[in-house]
């Protein structure tokens, strides 16, 4: 206290302790930051000491506000949101900080007074990629949202090593490099090594009776490892609250590095390192789950146990017993990832803590609630039983536990029924057993979600219908949605002033009032000025282009884009199809009045996943051939860009023309690239399927062009038998397509290279592009036609715009707040001294 009291008396004012706002007072900052951060006088500065500078400049203004938020909810015992995913893709910072914080133009005109861009210094920065898609993404839209509304609220995950692999394009294939993000330093991360529990793996369990006659369970492990929190602090757009961000990165303990010392034994002292350290070494790259890969379930454990003895820490700063933990805190599991945490939490509060089963499972039960983001069966995470003995055995106890006592359950309501109870069961019975982790999930859950209003209904009739039979109540829709300070304000400035210039500026935080654009629709000017924003992001993009791909596209042609990471599913290849079929028609009749369109693509490909590489050499095959062909002179163009992540995406969405949604129906859970595209005035051409059927209700299905079977009729059509054969034979034009990949046109005589691609689409065709075609090329014609009739295409761009507010993540968070968190906002105020009044 004594120390508290003397502090107290160390008031200093806010500019003196790095908080202006004015150019100014940036600009001291900034020069400071690079004598004091960087150790650089101006002229040996590099890029990375200005960039280092700047970060420090806007990190020191965020720390205020972080300092303040953890001591308001300290003080208040706040309720909070946990959202534990594997998976943050945070994007860039700097912008995004600079934008929320409001000093975004203060920023630009300080560091213009010492000669300096800021967009330079943003198009230098790196982003920390650690995720490999939309589910990531959505991690990162959702916490920035949660800070935006104010919400207490703490993301848990791991800090990978290696993030997602950088892609390269190398004689058309796909080359993946390591994504070195962390060799210059990363400004934006606070680390703190006393932050470090203890991570148990392997080895066995010992089963004694307590001092009171009690039974229980000791794990003795044969490794133990430390995670240390990394943190990053999350601001919200125009408020105070900074929320945290606590990755776990691992370390060996200390503990085990002396065992070995005492015995002398060195080599395996530093070797334990090493081993330890691997833990968090690489995210997986793969877009569906490693089954069987030790090294992943270690990392989902790892995360998850030292995520949820960091709660129980803070949790006992303030109380006694662990009686009301589901009362603190709500557990997200961001897909089956961090399912696992269902019996890590039920072995710490029965093993370590000592509570009865009974009672720990009812806090257990009322703390987690389960989002799932795929239909696709073979997405769905299960492990050997196998594995979970060797690395977890005390988990496969308690799960075993778990399961007996839910299937006592089933039996009671199911009596005679033992087909359901295999259905429901956490363990996959046969050859080699499995633990189920959705089933985990669902069975150790208050509520589940999906991520679309299809995807839902689709979930309760199909994967988890078992489980929506038992408890429909737990079932809800949480339609997913984006950050519009991300992919609007910072993404797309130009869009931002002319939409504030009409409507005010209270739009990025309450995106419903989009739809007052609706009253320029048919205001000329207003059009026209909506057009040249467009062609200045297609611009900008297009130097791009020129710049890392070397082909020259023109801003006047359609920007027709598809981004997304490649996989059959989403039928990039599809996509393909109706490019082959243009240039098929442009070679029949050279002189066809054609709309000019610039096919934009751009993704990763799992790295072991044959066929999705596959697509991408053939899109860059393609590429190469049309647009040398005089005949086709320019007026096609086909561009593969490289390395699709959020930095590029940033330039990306707002340069589009069309947007490509193409997804065979009912298999893409959501989708939240739609989202960004339409809200970037890009119309859509998709299936019904996803987000895609939400997103066409609201813009109006005459501002949407839809095209392909529902997902019913695929369902339908796969049970009666389909034969893709059957529809190459009666479309000729889809037959010119194939025969002209096949005969090895688009690989110089080579009839080999696209042989599994054509063979499997007319063998199989397991995600329908033949069935889709015809009505998917008939679609494409009709935007053909509309992109010419210009103002009518930029009154649809402005209603697409104008209806979309939905979209917001802010909109998807205030759902689950109210019907899943049951979480109120906590208002923080900034105060001008550090300590307590
Ligand atoms: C995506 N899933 C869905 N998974 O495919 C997409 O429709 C949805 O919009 C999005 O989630 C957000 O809800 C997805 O991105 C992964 O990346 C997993 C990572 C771990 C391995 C398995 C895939």
């Amino acid at each position: 206290m004594g120390i508290l009291t003397k502090w107290n008396t160390c008031r200093v004012d806010g500019d003196q302790i790095r908080m202006g706002n004015t150019v100014e007072d940036i600009k001291c900052d900034f020069v400071e930051n690079l004598f004091c951060t960087q150790g650089k006088f101006p002229e040996v500065a590099t890029i990375n000491d200005c960039y280092g500078a700047v970060a420090h400049t806007v990190r020191n203004r965020l720390l205020h506000r972080w300092i303040a938020t953890s001591r308001a909810y300290y003080e208040k015992a706040s309720r909070t949101v946990i959202y534990l995913s594997a998976e943050f893709l945070m994007g860039p910072q700097l912008g995004k900080n600079l934008i929320n914080l409001g000093i975004y133009e203060q920023a630009r005109e300080a560091l213009a007074d010492l000669g300096l861009a800021l967009e330079d210094i943003l198009a230098y920065e790196t982003e920390p990629g650690l995720g490999s898609g939309g589910l990531g993404r959505l991690a990162a839209c959702y916490l920035e949202s949660l800070a935006t509304l104010e919400i207490p609220c703490i993301g848990y995950g791991v800090r990978y090593e290696f993030g997602i692999f950088q892609q390269k394009i190398d004689n058309g294939w796909q080359v993946e490099m390591s994504d070195r993000w962390l060799r210059l330093g990363y400004p934006w991360e606070i680390v703190r090594p006393e932050i470090a529990p203890e991570v148990k793996l392997g080895g066995h369990t010992e089963h004694y009776t307590d001092e009171l006659g009690r039974q229980r369970v000791r794990w003795i492990p044969d490794r133990v490892l430390m995670g240390v929190a990394c943190d990053m602090p999350l601001i919200g757009y125009a408020v105070n609250t900074a929320n945290m961000l606590r990755l776990w990165k691992a370390e060996a303990a200390r503990s085990f590095d002396f065992q070995a010392f005492n015995v002398g034994d060195y080599y395996r002292a530093v070797h334990e390192k090493v081993v330890s350290e691997n833990i968090t070494k690489v995210l997986y790259p793969n877009d569906e789950p490693a089954v069987g890969k030790q090294l992943r379930l270690e990392q989902q454990y790892f995360f998850v146990s030292c995520s949820l003895q960091d709660m129980i820490r803070i949790y006992l700063q303030r109380k006694e017993s662990l009686h009301e933990f589901h009362e603190k805190y709500v557990i997200q599991l961001n897909d089956t990832h961090p399912a696992i945490g269902v019996a890590e939490l039920m072995r710490l509060l029965v093993d370590e803590h000592r509570m009865d089963w009974e009672q720990a499972w009812d806090i257990t039960s009322n703390t987690f609630a389960y989002t799932n983001h795929t239909l696709l069966p073979e997405a769905l995470e299960k492990w050997p039983v196998s594995l979970f003995a060797k690395i977890l055995p005390r988990h496969l106890e308690i799960i075993y536990e778990i399961n007996r006592r839910f299937l006592d359950q089933v039996r009671v309501r199911y009596p005679w029924n033992e087909e359901k109870v295999q259905d429901l069961s956490l363990i996959e019975e046969g050859h080699e057993k499995y633990v189920r982790m959705a089933n985990l999930a669902c069975v150790g859950s208050k509520a589940i979600n999906g991520v679309a209003a299809l995807h839902t209904e689709l979930l309760k009739q199909t994967v988890l219908k078992h489980f929506h039979d038992l408890w429909p109540e737990k079932f809800s829709n949480k339609t997913n949605g984006v950050s519009p300070r991300r992919f609007i304000v910072l993404g797309n400035p130009g869009l931002t002033r002319l939409i504030t210039s009409k409507i005010g500026d209270t739009w990025p935080r309450d995106l419903g009032e989009l739809r007052k654009l609706e009253q320029y629709v048919d205001d000329s000017g207003f059009r026209d000025q909506w057009r040249q924003v467009k062609l200045t992001n297609k611009g900008r993009f297009a130097a791009m282009i020129r710049d890392q791909v070397g082909i020259e596209v023109d801003p006047e042609s359609m920007f027709d884009i598809q981004v997304k990471r490649i996989h059959e599913y989403k039928r990039q290849h599809l996509n393909i199809l109706h490019i082959i079929t243009l240039y098929n028609r442009v070679k029949r009749d050279p002189g066809m009045d054609l709309t000019p369109r610039t096919f934009i693509f751009g993704g990763k490909a799992a790295p072991g996943y044959f066929m999705a590489k596959l697509i991408i050499k053939l899109i860059n095959s393609v590429a190469d051939v049309i647009n040398k062909d005089p005949d086709v002179g320019g007026r096609l163009r086909v561009v593969f860009f490289p390395d699709f992540n959020v930095k590029n995406a940033q330039y990306i969405y707002p340069a589009a023309d069309l947007s490509e949604q193409i997804s065979t129906a009912g298999k893409e859970a959501s989708g939240t690239g739609n989202m960004k595209f339409s809200l970037n005035g890009a119309l859509t051409i998709g299936t019904l399927d996803g987000a895609n059927v939400e997103i066409r209700e609201e813009v109006g299905a005459e501002n949407f062009f839809v095209f392909g079977l529902t997902a019913e009729e695929v369902c339908r059509q796969k049970t009666e038998g389909y034969s893709p054969r059957n529809s190459y034979l009666e479309h000729p034009e889809l037959r010119g397509v194939i025969d002209l990949i096949d005969s090895g046109f688009f690989s110089h005589g080579d009839q080999d290279l696209f042989k599994p691609l054509v063979r499997s689409l007319l063998e199989y065709d397991e995600y329908m592009l033949f069935a889709d075609y015809l009505s998917y090329i008939e679609g494409q014609d009709r935007v053909s036609l509309a992109y010419r009739d210009e103002q009518h295409w930029q009154r649809m761009s402005i209603l697409n715009v104008a209806r979309m507010g939905k979209f917001s993540s802010d909109r998807a968070i205030k759902e689950y707040c109210k019907d899943i968190w049951h979480v109120q906002p906590v208002h923080v105020e900034v105060r001008e001294t550090f300590m307590a009044e």
